[in-house]
């Protein structure tokens, strides 16, 4: 597929999605949402990529929410089906079984937002404003915002954030957990893969059994949830990974992964 509207480049296991519309300041229609996806299926189908970076183009913005311009006119069935689209993407890049990064350039707004709680890490510019402003144009979020917004700050300050439609600067997200870290902006892409290039080395397949026992299991009772944990740990006894990290210690050296 030819990309209008994102940049897809791989470099050294790293997979980095740009969202590239900075006339819009990066607002996702349903053609970027359609590009995300497709760009995403090359993530998960190819082995070479081990973790992926999201991040905006230009200065100001990471992605400015749902294009308005796409949405003002929609009746009810087009956009449950604009909202499916969206939040298939989400669940497709939240479940992914490779790390990801939002790198978080600048304003990230409703859906924006909403990209950025679908990683699994946030790391954030300086300058960086997150916010769920759709109560300001008579919607609420609809690419998850409420569902994962309250998994990850609690429901106070989701319910605060998503009711206000208030907006936040980076020091204020990383108060309240929505960010991992802040950078100076010029730090933010290096760091960003840096990072990545310590997860792509990591064991692949207990990656994956961490991102599914984390991501299934916060949905279930304790006591099934810690069956499923026990589970993914236990499923990890039959990666190489496990039999080369536990015989590198005993040896005392450096385990060399292959990620299987
Ligand atoms: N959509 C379309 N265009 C946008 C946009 C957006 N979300 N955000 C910015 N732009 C465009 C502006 O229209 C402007 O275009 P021109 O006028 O130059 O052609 C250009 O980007 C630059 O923006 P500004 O001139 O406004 O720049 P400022 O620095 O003055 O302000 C801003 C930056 C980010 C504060 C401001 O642009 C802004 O407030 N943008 C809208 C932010 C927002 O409300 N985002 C949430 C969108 S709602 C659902 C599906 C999805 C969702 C919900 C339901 N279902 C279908 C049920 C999710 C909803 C959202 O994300």
């Amino acid at each position: 597929m030819e990309y209008k509207n994102i940049l897809f480049n791989v470099e050294g296991g790293i997979a980095t999605i740009t969202f590239n519309r900075p006339k819009a300041l990066n607002a996702m229609n349903s053609e970027t949402l359609t590009e995300l996806y497709d760009a995403l299926s090359i993530c998960k189908n190819n082995e070479q990529i081990k973790a992926l970076i999201l991040t905006g183009a230009g200065e100001k913005a990471f992605v400015a929410g749902a294009d308005i311009s796409q949405m003002h006119n929609l009746r009810v069935p087009e956009a449950l089906q604009f909202m499916e689209l969206g939040q298939e993407t989400m669940r497709f890049l939240e479940t992914i079984a490779k790390p990801s990064i939002a790198a978080v350039n600048g304003f990230a707004l409703g859906g924006g937002t909403e990209i950025s709680l679908a990683c699994d890490v946030r790391f954030a510019s300086e300058n960086a404003v997150f916010g769920q402003p759709e109560i300001l144009i008579g919607i609420i979020p609809g690419w998850g915002g409420t569902q994962r917004l309250p998994r990850l700050v609690g429901m106070g300050i989701a319910k605060e954030l998503i009711m206000s439609g208030m907006q936040i600067n980076a020091k204020r997200a990383y108060e309240i957990g929505l960010v991992n870290r802040v950078f100076p902006a010029d730090q933010l892409i290096p760091e960003s893969n840096k990072f990545a290039q310590k997860l792509a080395g990591m064991p692949g397949f207990a990656i994956k059994m961490a991102k599914n026992s984390i991501n299934f299991g916060c949905d279930l009772a304790l006591d099934n949830a810690l069956k499923l944990e026990a589970a993914c740990c236990g499923e990890c006894f039959g990666s190489d990974d496990q039999k080369e990290g536990m015989k590198a210690f005993l040896e005392k050296r450096k385990p060399a992964f292959i990620g299987r």
